[in-house]
């Protein structure tokens, strides 16, 4: 019998016990902003430093918090079953990363990069961006967060689309199941057979559809 191929989704809900708030805490403002609004294109066009203000702040808190055991024990499964587990997360903090997980699909992009505007470089990048820092490629002060907005594609659907196509079971961690085209994914594995398992405190949109939903903290239901 052959270790199974599973993919992972992670939502904010996974970071939650390490200090970062999720998109549904934190009464779901910031600086009485929903941050739907302050995540487009529209509103970094017009006002930039309200966005960049956003992303500074969100970037200096990421310094100040760890990756917590639903990480670690994520970072385990992938020592266990290499490249047949495939770990796609919503999230743009690393804790992931510092949890011991080597291959972590961002396909909403990475809070602790930037992203060149002017001639499409990427680069790591920990401290603020509100002040307009020239691009270290070709000094252009064109820096934006390398992060994916509300309207913009997410990196590596194909990808995405091929691991939930050979995967035997599909896992939610964590996540509300309010935005798309993540959303979709327990759609699309229960469509195509696939065994669905849901972890997550609260009952989710997802919820309905999975074969199976855990209730409880990331931290005692992931190591589990
Ligand atoms: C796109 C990066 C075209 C930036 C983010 C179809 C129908 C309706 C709308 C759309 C649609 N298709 C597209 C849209 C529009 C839009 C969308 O979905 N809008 C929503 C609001 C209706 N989608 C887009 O614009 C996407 N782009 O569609 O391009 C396309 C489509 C297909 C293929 C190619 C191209 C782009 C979306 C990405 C936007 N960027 N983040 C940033 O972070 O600032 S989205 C951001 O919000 C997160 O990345 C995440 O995706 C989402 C938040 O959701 P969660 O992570 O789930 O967090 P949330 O707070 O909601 O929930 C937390 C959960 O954790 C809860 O369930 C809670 O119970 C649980 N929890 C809490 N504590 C714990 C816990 N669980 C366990 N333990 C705990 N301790």
């Amino acid at each position: 019998m052959h270790p199974p191929r599973i993919v992972v989704l992670t939502g904010a809900g996974i970071s939650a016990e390490s200090g970062l708030p999720t998109f549904r805490d934190a009464d779901g403002l910031w600086e009485g902003h929903d941050p739907m609004t302050v995540a487009t294109p529209e509103a970094y066009d017009d006002d930039p430093a309200l966005v960049h203000r956003f992303y500074d702040e969100r970037r200096a808190a990421l310094a100040r918090v760890r990756p917590n055991a639903a990480h670690r024990a994520l970072a385990r499964l992938e020592d266990a079953l290499g490249d047949r587990l495939h770990l796609v997360t919503q999230n743009v903090d690393d804790l992931h990363e510092r949890g011991g997980s080597r291959r972590v699909h961002h396909m909403h992009g990475r809070l602790r990069a930037a992203w060149c505007t002017a001639c499409d470089e990427r680069t790591a990048w920990d401290g603020p961006l509100g002040h307009r820092p020239p691009c270290p490629s070709c000094d252009v002060p064109a820096l934006r967060p390398d992060v994916v907005w509300f309207g913009e594609v997410p990196h590596g659907m194909d990808e995405i689309e091929e691991a939930l196509w050979e995967c035997d079971l599909f896992v939610s961690i964590g996540t509300s199941g309010l935005v798309y085209p993540a959303a979709a994914f327990v759609h699309y594995a229960a469509g195509n057979g696939k065994e669905t398992l849901e972890l997550n405190l609260h009952a989710s949109e997802a919820s309905v559809d999975v074969g199976q939903s855990r209730r409880g903290p990331a931290t005692d239901l992931v190591p589990a």
